[in-house]
């Protein structure tokens, strides 16, 4: 049993064709019954879609399966909008709607899911409104700071990528375990105790992260499972959005030659030697100003507000929206405000 579900594929308001699909138990059925015509599956076919006794278009039905269906006519808001809004009067569940409650039950933290309930409740449709009664100029600098937000709020959603790093015995299991909030990974005085690299999900203020804990660097004394363990750990690491390089205060490391920007160092154990650096870390000393220090660096390279939640207002949720609002500030910024508003536009529901 699958709900049925209709959402428009093609992006909204732009182009000659509007694809509308029809998803789930009964799509071809439901199909045939708004075209007053029989679909077979695998055949394309020339249909008149009706709604309250009157035809609406000329279309394209086809149908992939009972299950899974597509209707494509020309590209118009109004006509998307209708056809919808009769398939939904016939029963179809609204698509988008389903995708955003979706997200909403995977929501990897308070604000992502305060984000994705807005969005429910109609804060785009809202604040097109809005736009629609501003000039271009106006309009291009509301943009610039949605597009600003949605950037934020993408770690809101998609939980950053921190990979802890660092010599042998630098702390990192022992911060790990602060940051998770329980002792997860096993922490010795042993040097070269962590082999495997180990993954969870940590909460930075109101920021969720996925953090990675990774076997520690020496040269000597390596045995093949450890260097194994390295490796992987280097892996990790050019695939985060954030590595934090433990630097012991009384046995300090620099990190490697030639890092990136996603590379920020603390100095760790702090307790055990005097040290004049503005990011140091003493999980035995001073767990809460770790867990501050550890804030920060996250906010500061990732450049991230202290939330990126505001009551009610709009967030492009995934890159193809981000992409469109890029686009729709620039068409905005060149006085173009008809094509920034067309690609705003909600989608058909
Ligand atoms: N004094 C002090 N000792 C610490 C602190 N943090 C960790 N340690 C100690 O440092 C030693 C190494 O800690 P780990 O967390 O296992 O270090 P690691 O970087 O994960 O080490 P490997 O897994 O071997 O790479 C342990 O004895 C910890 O108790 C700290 O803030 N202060
Ligand atoms: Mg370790």
């Amino acid at each position: 049993m699958s709900v049925l579900e209709v959402r428009e594929l093609s992006p909204r308001g732009a182009g000659g064709v509007s694809v509308l699909e029809l998803r789930g138990d009964g799509a071809r059925a439901m199909l045939s019954g708004l075209c007053d015509a029989e679909l077979k599956v695998g055949a394309l076919r020339l249909v008149r879609p009706r709604s309250g006794g009157e035809e609406l278009d000329e279309a394209l039905a086809w149908c992939e399966s009972d299950e899974r269906c597509e209707l494509h006519v020309h590209g118009s808001v109004p006509l998307a909008r209708a056809l919808t809004a009769e398939l939904r009067a016939r029963g179809a569940k609204d698509g988008a709607a389903a995708a955003l409650e979706e997200l909403l039950a995977q929501a990897p933290c308070e604000m992502a899911a305060r984000i994705v309930l807005d969005q429910l409740e109609g804060a785009w449709e809202r604040e097109f409104e809005h736009w629609k009664q501003l000039d271009a100029s106006t309009l291009a600098r509301e943009l610039a700071s949605l597009e600003e937000r949605s950037r934020a709020a993408r770690f809101a959603l998609e939980p950053a990528r921190v990979a802890l790093a660092g010599p042998v015995n630098a702390g990192k299991s022992t911060l790990f375990n602060l940051l998770v909030g329980r002792e997860r990974v096993v922490v010795s005085a042993v040097p070269g105790t962590t082999r495997d690299a180990i993954s969870e999900r940590a909460q930075l203020g109101a920021w969720p992260i996925e953090l990675v804990d990774t076997a520690g660097e020496r040269d000597h004394e390596v045995d093949a499972l450890e260097r194994e363990g390295q490796q992987l750990g280097r892996t990790l690491r050019a695939g985060a959005d954030l590595v934090l390089w433990l630097s012991p205060a009384d046995r300090p490391v620099p990190p490697p030659h030639g890092t990136p920007a996603t590379w920020v160092t603390l100095t760790s154990r702090a307790d055990l030697a005097q040290t004049g650096e503005p990011r140091a870390v003493s999980v035995h000393a001073a767990p809460q100003t770790a867990l501050r220090v550890v804030e920060a660096a996250l906010r500061e390279s990732l450049a991230l507000p202290e939330s990126a939640w505001e009551p009610g207002a709009p967030i492009a949720l995934d890159r193809e929206a981000r992409e469109r609002v890029g686009r729709a500030r620039a068409a905005a910024a060149a006085g173009d405000r008809d094509r920034a508003l067309d690609l705003l536009r909600p989608a058909a529901r």
